[in-house]
Formats: C-alpha cells, structure tokens, sequence
C-alpha cells in the first residue's frame, strides 16, 4: 500500500504539473483529491488493514495529500496570475479616449427670467410673497376695487370653482392678503405665480400664464418712487441704454394708471418688427394704489399711500429670446428647452 501511495502521488504531480489552465488544475484537484479520488479510496480503506498498521498508514496518506494540496497550490496561484496578466494584454482599456458628455438639464427660459426678476427686486429690498391658486372671490376681485357687476368678473373669464371660490385670475389677491395681515405697517413685496384665464390657446395666449406683481406701501410713496423703479428694472433687464416712457391707462385697482414702454432693444429707436416700427415696446402696466384698496385692507389713504405693478414673465422671456409662441414654454419639447443653456460659471 505504501508502494501503491508513492505511485499515486508521483502521477498527481506529473498531473499538476502539466495542466496548463485553471480548469485543468481543478480537474486534477477533483481526479486526485475530491470525495470520490483515489486518497479518499486509500483512507476509507484503512479499516481492512490490521489494526497496528493503521496509523502509520493513516499519517503517511494525510502527509501525501498535504504534499500533493501544497504543489497543487503553488501551481493554481501561478496559473490564476498567468490568467490574469493574459486578460489584461488582451482587454486592453484605451483610457485616453474621450468619454461621452453626459447630457444635463437647465433651467426653463421661463424660470430663469422669473428669478432675474427677482433677484432685481430682492436687490431693491423687496421680499417674496406667495399664496394660494384657488382663490376667493373676496380677494381676487371684491377687495381689488372690482365691484359685483364689474365685466372682469364676467363667468366666461374666469374659472370658477363654486360662486365664490376660483383660480385666481391675477396675483393681486397675494397682496390683499399681505395687507391683511400686516395690520397697517409698511410692505414692500413682489408676487410671482401661476395665473388662470378663460382664453383659447393661441400663439400669444394661454389659460394659465405667470405673472409678477410688486406692491410698495408707505409714508409719502409717490408716482417717482415707481417711476425711477421700473426704469432701473427696465435697464437690469434690458441694458442700460433703454430708456422708459409711461402713457397713462386705466386699472380698477390704481389712480392714476399707466402702461410702461421701454425704447426698443433691438432697433433703439429707428423701428424694426419687434417694436412694430414705433421704437417702443409695451412691457408691464402699474400706477398708485387706489384709495378703495387700501382701505379694504386696513390702511388710511390720509396717511399711507402705495404704488403697485404687474407683469407677464413670459412676455418678458419672448422679448429676451425671441420666442414667437408662448406655447414653446409649456410644451416641453426638448429642442426648444435645449436652447437655452447657461452661459454663467
Ligand atoms: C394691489 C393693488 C394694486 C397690480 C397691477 C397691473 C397694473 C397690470 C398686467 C400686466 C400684464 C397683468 O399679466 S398681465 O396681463 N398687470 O398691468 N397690475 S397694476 O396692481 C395692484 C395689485 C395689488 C393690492
């Protein structure tokens, strides 16, 4: 049996040494060492032999199966590092190719020319008011100097949700709301928001649109408070060339009313497509809080007075970029968004 152990362990090595993969090896280490190889033959067989010769034969088998494990070993080792430096000679990974841009998102035009004019006004001091959508009637009209039978309240213009609740029409009711609950003290505050109008969709119309209002209340506010305002917004927004011209209008809400022009950005003046050959381009209307107002809301006329203005972003945003249809802002389409990428750091 001795002779018969030797043997066996003088072919495993001849094995071991002529595998030449992974997988031989392991074969071998399966033929000679597994559960069904000839070792573990020999030591199931050590019951027939006489009792005193079985543990001499038991330790020279386990010497014999660590000797062929430890040559077996050192061979896997060096066979996996073969393997390995032949995987990375023939998967070769150029890493100076350049990699594909990963496309980002950035912000909508519309977003962008909501926070520019923000940024403008919290720079003046302003602050940010907000409130709800499906609004009141109380305070989207009522309180807004737009009594009962007023056409602006007409059933067919708004979207009203019960007799007395809608979506609101404009963001005045914001500031209705701020003047409320300041109790009389100083306010001095910008509004942006979504809007909602019975209108049928076309290239300058949509039923939901944003606007900006702005509302400045105080001890001796007057009409050149809002003047020298909306001509610092006008040069922020539109270069510092533009000049303003204001022609007088008509709100419920304000006394004296006006619309605000600003000399055209594109032609200064001479006439082109985008100022329609008058040098003037209309951008937002505003004027002096009317007194009705203030005193719905708790502030004496005698003591306070307060200018007010609203805009459209999405005007401001055709101006800026040349968009032909306020659809392009809400359809998504990715060719449109893709445009306008930030040029800022
Ligand atoms: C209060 C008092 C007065 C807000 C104002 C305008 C003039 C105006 C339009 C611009 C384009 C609406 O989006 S648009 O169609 N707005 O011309 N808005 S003054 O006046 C107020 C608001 C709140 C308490």
């Amino acid at each position: 049996m001795e002779q018969q152990l030797k043997e066996l362990k003088e072919q495993a090595l001849v094995k071991i040494n002529e595998a030449t993969t992974v997988k031989e090896l392991n074969d071998v280490r399966v033929a000679y060492l597994g559960k069904k190889g000839p070792i573990t033959d020999l030591l199931k067989g050590m019951g027939k032999l006489p009792a005193e010769e079985r543990p001499k034969m038991g330790a020279l088998v386990n010497v014999i199966r660590e000797s062929v494990t430890e040559v077996l070993e050192e061979r896997m080792t060096k066979l996996e590092e073969a393997a390995i430096n032949e995987q990375l000679e023939n998967e070769f990974i150029d890493v100076t190719l350049p990699g594909r841009p990963a496309r980002t998102g950035n912000h909508h035009p519309l977003t962008r020319v909501v926070e520019e004019i923000e940024d403008f006004f919290i720079s003046m001091g302003y602050e940010i008011a907000e409130g709800p959508e499906v609004e009141k009637d109380y305070y989207n009209f009522e309180a807004l100097n737009l009594p009962k039978d007023h056409p602006a309240r007409d059933m067919q213009d708004s979207f009203y949700i019960t007799e007395d609740v809608l979506l609101r029409t404009q963001t005045s009711p914001v500031q209705v709301r701020t003047m409320e609950s300041k109790g009389g003290a100083p306010i001095k505050i910008i509004c942006p928001g979504k809007v909602y109008r019975r209108d049928s969709d076309d290239a300058t119309h949509s039923h939901q649109f944003t606007q900006i209002e702005g509302l400045v209340i105080g001890e001796d506010i007057c009409m050149s408070d809002l003047k020298g305002t909306l001509s610092l917004f006008a040069k922020k927004m539109f270069g510092d060339e533009r000049e303003i011209r204001l022609r007088p209008s008509f709100f419920p809400f304000t006394e004296p009313s006006v619309e605000m022009d600003i000399s055209c950005f594109k032609c200064s003046g001479d006439g082109c497509n985008i100022c329609k050959k008058t040098g003037w381009i209309e951008i937002l209307g505003a004027g002096m809080v009317h007194p009705n107002v203030l005193r719905m809301s708790g502030y004496d006329p005698a003591v306070v007075s307060g200018f007010a203005f609203g805009m459209g972003p999405e005007r401001v945003a055709m101006l800026k970029y040349g968009v032909e249809d306020i659809r392009h802002f809400y359809t998504n389409d990715v060719r449109f968004l893709s445009q306008f990428h930030r040029t800022e750091a």
